[in-house]
């Protein structure tokens, strides 16, 4: 008598679950001027996200954190200056996951729980 309630209950709850918003994604961001200078701060992004929706989310939280981009009608926005230091023709805001640098920009990379993506001031 009571197995059909029961089974009602679970299956509203699979279908709460299965449509219910994920929740954002918290990463970290280091700023990497130079060994002697780095910074790391937290943020987060929409659940699969991206990396520039992180940036302007630290951006707002004020935590010191500003940064200045380029829009490219095919990349999408190029990191162009970080904390007001900007990219030259011998130096560009490398992105990185870990050690790793990523091979898309800031638009199209989708930072994971806990990642730490780095931004390194790197010669060309
Ligand atoms: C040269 C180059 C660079 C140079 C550009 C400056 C210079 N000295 O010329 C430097 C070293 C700065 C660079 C950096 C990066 N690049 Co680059 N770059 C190229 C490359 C090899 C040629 C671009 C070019 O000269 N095109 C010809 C000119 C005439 O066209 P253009 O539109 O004026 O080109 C400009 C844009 O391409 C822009 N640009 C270059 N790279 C990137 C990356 C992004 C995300 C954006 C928005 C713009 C952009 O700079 C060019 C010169 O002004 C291309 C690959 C290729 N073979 O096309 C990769 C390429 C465009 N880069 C790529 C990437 C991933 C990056 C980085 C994110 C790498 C990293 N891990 O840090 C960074 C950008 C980080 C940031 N600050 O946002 C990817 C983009 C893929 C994607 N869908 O996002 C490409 C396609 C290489 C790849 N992995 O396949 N890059
Ligand atoms: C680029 O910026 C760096 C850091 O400020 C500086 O040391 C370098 O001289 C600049 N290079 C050019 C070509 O402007």
């Amino acid at each position: 008598m009571k197995k059909p309630v029961l089974l009602s209950a679970a299956l509203l709850l699979l279908v709460f679950v299965g449509q219910s918003a994920q929740s954002n994604t918290n990463f970290r961001v280091q700023v990497n001027v130079s060994p002697s200078d780095i910074k790391t701060y937290s943020t987060s992004t929409a659940y699969r996200g991206s990396l520039f929706g992180g940036l302007m989310r630290l951006k707002y939280s004020n935590q010191g954190f500003n940064f200045q981009y380029i829009p490219y009608d095919d990349y999408g926005p190029f990191l162009q200056s970080v904390n007001g230091l900007a990219g030259n023709s011998s130096y560009y805001w490398q992105l990185l996951s870990g050690k790793t640098p990523l091979d898309v920009g800031m638009g199209c990379y989708l930072p994971t729980a806990n990642e730490v993506v780095t931004l390194k001031y790197t010669k060309i």
